[in-house]
């Protein structure tokens, strides 16, 4: 499947960053757990240049809890710490300010001597769907941005004041303007973060069965019920979870299409397991 797209307002979204840059202490880049390396959008390392950056690694409780601190010891080992969070459990969110002040804590003592006394701004940026307006809402005990199971809720940019004196700025998601690698546009399109109405989801359900096939055989087994996958293709995996479900249309074909759509669900819901979609090379 070849998935290439880069909607006008990505282009509008990194002009929003580069605009508000100068305002920012730290910048905050929300990873997905379950895509620690696809889901970095490289056009961050050319926007947010030398700004202090903090890594922080969202949807921990989705994600193959191993997988996990294997990718971070992968970061560690490249110079680069991140923090493992939820905020659907709240773990590891009291954290992340008190990581972002000390990588800023020499300018700010500097500051103090001169009597200065500002509050910490902090910008939030990352692909769709990460995470970014519900990272805010957690830090700052507030529903104040809006969030929602899809990309693209977020559609420009707001200020909102959390306790201890920081400022965090949320910003739209956003994707490379191309994929050089269809495999990391794949798992992009398995966590979510490129629009389902561009995707055909059969086509893409039979690469995540082979990795699942791969990686989680026992967990895909146990939910749908299948005695064993090592030798079969996507399709033909997807076809025995259709029979298995009585997914049957008129004629008593199966329907695969309906399979592949519980499937992408199920995996989104973590309800085949805690799966991580890449390992580190
Ligand atoms: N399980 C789980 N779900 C999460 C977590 N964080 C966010 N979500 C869910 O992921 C979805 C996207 O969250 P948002 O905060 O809207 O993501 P965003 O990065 O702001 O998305 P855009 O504004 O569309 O770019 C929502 O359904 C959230 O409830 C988490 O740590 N774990
Ligand atoms: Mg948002």
């Amino acid at each position: 499947m070849n998935l290439q797209w880069y909607p006008g307002h990505m282009a509008k979204t990194r002009r929003l960053i580069e605009e508000n840059l100068r305002l920012i202490d730290v910048v905050v880049e929300i990873l997905d757990a379950r895509i620690p390396f696809s889901g970095r959008n490289p056009c961050f390392d050319d926007i947010v240049k030398s700004k202090p950056r903090l890594l922080v690694m969202n949807k921990a409780d989705l994600a193959d809890p191993d997988r996990t601190q294997q990718w971070i010891k992968w970061y560690g080992e490249q110079g680069l710490k991140v923090h493992p969070v939820s905020c659907a459990t709240g773990a590891g969110i009291a954290g992340v300010v008190p990581a972002a002040k000390s990588l800023v804590s020499q300018k700010t003592e500097k500051d103090a001597q001169k009597g200065l006394s500002r509050s910490l701004k902090l910008m939030m940026v990352g692909i769709p769907n990460v995470g970014k307006s519900s990272l805010i809402n957690r830090i700052s005990k507030k529903a104040s941005a809006k969030t929602g199971d899809r990309p693209g809720v977020t559609k420009g940019k707001q200020w909102i004041k959390a306790a201890g004196g920081a400022e965090l700025l949320d910003t739209p998601g956003i994707l490379p303007p191309k994929f050089e690698d269809q495999t990391v546009a794949e798992r992009l399109a398995y966590t979510g973060a490129i629009k389902d109405e561009i995707i055909n989801i059969e086509l893409l359900s039979y690469s995540l069965l082979e990795y699942l096939r791969d990686n989680y055989a026992a967990e895909l087994c146990t939910r749908y019920k299948l005695d064993g996958v090592a030798e079969l293709a996507g399709y033909e995996i997807l076809e025995m979870i259709a029979k298995k479900r009585g997914f049957v249309i008129s004629g008593g074909e199966v329907d695969t299409e309906r399979a592949a759509n519980v499937v992408m669900d199920e995996l989104r819901g973590a309800k085949i397991g805690r799966i991580t979609l890449e390992i580190p090379s």
